[in-house]
């Protein structure tokens, strides 16, 4: 099995050697900085050491237990995870608080769990190096959440997810991670005939201001994401896209201490393309962090594939070069193997080819700006705003009146042509031909 054998290395795009890197070159400096600090690449805990291949009509594939149970078998994924990080030169994990610990039957059980869990996390950083990038708490698996957790229906429910996220603050000041993250998991509802939609959005918006004070007056200096995704597994979910989320935390008064983390496979299903998202939270100054994955467009729901397609890693990059890089975020590869890639080899090899395909994507997102076809063309089409009348608009200092005056004797003013054809040729041109 490879994972006894060393580490992975990059070799370069002329490599057949399946376990090397042709593009990730971690320490290669593009623009000033490294590749590494630049893609910023993290595992993620549920897919990679959890998931075992079960779908909808079968069972389990792959077996994660290593013939273990109880604590004992949470220690054992978390070497075995910090061995995959190692091997693949991965700096950051995310996980969820039951990831990485077994739940028990009340809450103070769970969070004693975590908290011994998290002292084995810590002396494992401490040995490497790596880190979390993000912490999370799963509040969609268990029954009692089943209509949701900050928005239960049941102020029980409510309590015990408020509990949850202050043991995972908690862990991410101890574990030092520089983000935490809000996914809606079933905050959302299925039907108006027993959902009272105000009160679940007030409530969401009062627990994440409970999570926001608990942070900041305990040490957590990092930032809140909430990540958007349209449905799946409730049919409505109250953080549809990265515009809804916008307008829900600006309503909240959030904007100083929230950002987006923003999911390509939750992107499509919102009908949406990634690049859309990421440019949507960019203009409303939320631009956070990125889970990398794909779905399949024949297929209608969150596959959580791994991302191989470099024309999407290449329009994510160029966005997040031009939002100015992360600060706390980085790229999760939430992201799993296929049921039939059954193997551990599998799992080394989705990861390389995840790395690989965005390592290119940053390459050529700098090639986009070098070659300035595309930017040249942007920046033409609006320079009506940069002098005359189109300026003094932007500058607010004309009003309806004045451009009516202005516009009266007009001969059927016309925009020139958008050249989409043509510029889709560009970028092909720059993705397929050129260096790397
Ligand atoms: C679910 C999803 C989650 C979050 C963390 O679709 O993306 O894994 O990233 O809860
Ligand atoms: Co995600």
């Amino acid at each position: 099995m490879y994972l006894k054998n060393g580490k992975v290395e990059f070799k370069g795009k002329e490599s057949r050697d399946p376990f090397s890197f042709r593009y990730y070159d971690k320490n290669r400096v593009i623009n000033g900085r490294t590749m590494g600090e630049q893609l910023r690449f993290a595992m993620s805990w549920w897919h990679t050491v959890n998931a075992s291949g079960t779908d909808m009509f079968g069972g389990d594939t792959m077996d994660k237990t290593f013939g273990l149970s109880g604590m004992e078998k949470y220690r054992a994924k978390a070497d075995f995870a910090f061995e995959l990080m190692q091997k693949l030169g991965i700096d950051y994990y995310c996980f969820h608080d039951v990831d990485v610990a077994p739940e028990g039957a009340t809450l103070a059980e769970s969070v004693k769990n975590l908290e011994e869990m998290t002292d084995y996390l810590l002396e494992k950083q401490k040995q490497t190096g790596i880190r979390p990038l993000w912490v999370t708490a799963n509040m969609f698996g268990d029954k009692k959440f089943m209509a949701g957790a900050a928005t239960s229906p049941e102020a029980d429910v409510f309590a015990v997810a408020a509990g949850k996220v202050k043991a995972g603050i908690d862990a991410a000041v101890k574990l030092g991670a520089k983000a935490y993250v809000f996914w809606g998991g079933r905050e959302g509802y299925d039907t108006l005939l027993n959902t009272d939609m105000a009160l679940e959005l007030d409530n969401l918006g009062r627990f994440m201001k409970m999570a926001r004070d608990y942070g900041r007056s305990h040490g957590f200096d990092g930032d809140f994401y909430i990540e958007p995704k349209p449905k799946e597994p409730t049919k409505h979910q109250y953080d549809f896209d990265a515009a809804t989320c916008a307008n829900f935390i600006r309503v909240n008064g959030l904007e100083k201490d929230f950002r987006l983390n923003i999911e390509a496979n939750h992107a499509t299903l919102a009908g949406h393309t990634f690049q859309h998202e990421l440019r949507v939270a960019a203009v409303n100054g939320l631009f956070g962090s990125i889970d990398a994955n794909q779905g399949d467009p024949l297929l209608g729901w969150d596959t959580d594939q791994f991302p191989t397609n470099v024309y999407d890693t290449t329009l994510c990059m160029y966005e997040v070069i031009k939002a100015g890089g992360f600060t706390n975020g980085g790229l999760n590869f939430d992201a799993k193997a296929r049921r039939q890639s059954d193997t551990l080899d599998d799992t080394v090899l989705s990861y390389i080819a995840g790395m690989d395909a965005f390592a290119l994507g940053l390459i050529k997102a700098y090639q986009i700006i070098e070659d300035g076809r595309i930017e040249d063309f942007i920046k033409q089409r609006y320079a009506s705003y940069e002098s005359g009348i189109g300026r003094r608009i932007v500058e607010g200092k004309e009003t309806l009146e004045t451009l009516a005056a202005y516009a009266a004797d007009l001969k059927d003013p016309a925009p020139v042509s958008g050249r989409q054809e043509y510029l889709e040729a560009v970028l092909n041109d720059i993705l397929f031909s050129g260096n790397v």
